[in-house]
């Protein structure tokens, strides 16, 4: 068995518990408390699985690090190395989770030598696990999965998010955006985790995803499983995708994310 192999299988085991915790939480009352603006949420819950996600990786391989959602917001460094790290988002979807909708996941990715080896997006609640290893294809449920292969932004699905920020110069480029696609594309759709709208274009539900102001751990996990399914994940303005870069573009083709990366009115937030 090969370290990726062990890695992979511990990391899927943790995935689930923590998705147990998740679906027993989804539908009780919870108390939400707000980070960087009043739609920023985070729960005890998003903290509780982090914590056992990090702690039962750290357990077993004590030498990989960790960049983390609720660790960053308590004020730890976000710093990508050539170490084997995983990138969390405990619970991507958490304004879901805190009002019951049940698109909601658990996003986590590896990489090393700052090259993705794993991504898993698990959803306990629909119990859909995305995931993917490097050069070994994209699967949901263990069934492999594939994009749809769309070209022409006029046939396509687009997914876009409005985003956890009232910045009013992020929220006007967001709406810009949506109002100067709707007419050009078959529609607009938002499940509210960027995790699960990667996901969506990986399986074939939906051709393109974009977002400006997502961080790491909302896109490391999407990234390979898009790029597994068959797909392209690229920055929103066409040039090479930036885990780091707080923007995101994926699509079933190279064509139909160039089509898309033309037309969008850009927006670059500060970097993680
Ligand atoms: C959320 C994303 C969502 C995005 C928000 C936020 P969280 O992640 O997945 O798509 O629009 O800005 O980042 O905070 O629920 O983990």
């Amino acid at each position: 068995m090969s370290d990726i192999d062990e890695y992979y299988i511990a990391v899927l085991r943790l995935v689930k518990e923590a998705g147990s915790i998740v679906r027993e939480k989804i539908n009780q009352p919870k108390d939400a408390m707000t980070k960087s603006c009043e739609v920023d949420l985070v729960t005890e819950w998003d903290q509780k699985v982090e914590k056992l996600l990090v702690e039962g990786i750290s357990s077993k391989f004590p030498d990989h690090k960790f960049i983390g959602e609720e660790a960053t917001s308590l004020g730890t460094k976000v710093e990508l190395t050539d170490a084997p790290t995983w990138i969390i988002d405990p619970i991507d979807g958490t304004m879901n989770f805190v009002h019951g909708l049940p698109h909601t996941c658990i996003s986590i990715a590896l990489l090393i030598n700052k090259t993705t080896e794993i991504g898993v997006v698990y959803n306990p609640i629909l119990e859909q696990l995305f995931s993917a290893r490097k050069g070994q294809g994209a699967f949901l449920n263990g069934a492999p999965i594939r994009v749809t292969g769309e070209k022409e932004l006029r046939k396509a699905l687009v997914m876009m998010e409005m985003g956890t920020s009232r910045d009013p110069e992020k929220m006007k480029i967001v709406l810009e955006n949506a109002n100067n696609l709707t007419p050009q594309v078959h529609g607009i759709r938002a499940l509210g985790s960027a995790a699960l709208n990667m996901c969506m274009v990986a399986l074939g539900g939906a051709d393109i995803s974009f977002e400006f102001g997502i961080h790491a751990w909302d896109i490391a996990a999407g990234d390979i499983i898009v790029r597994e399914a068959g797909g392209v994940c690229i920055d929103p303005a066409g040039g090479p995708f930036d885990v780091m870069s707080r923007r995101v573009l994926c699509a079933s083709t190279m064509e139909l994310a160039q089509e898309l990366a033309k037309v969008l009115v850009q927006y670059y937030p500060e970097h993680d």
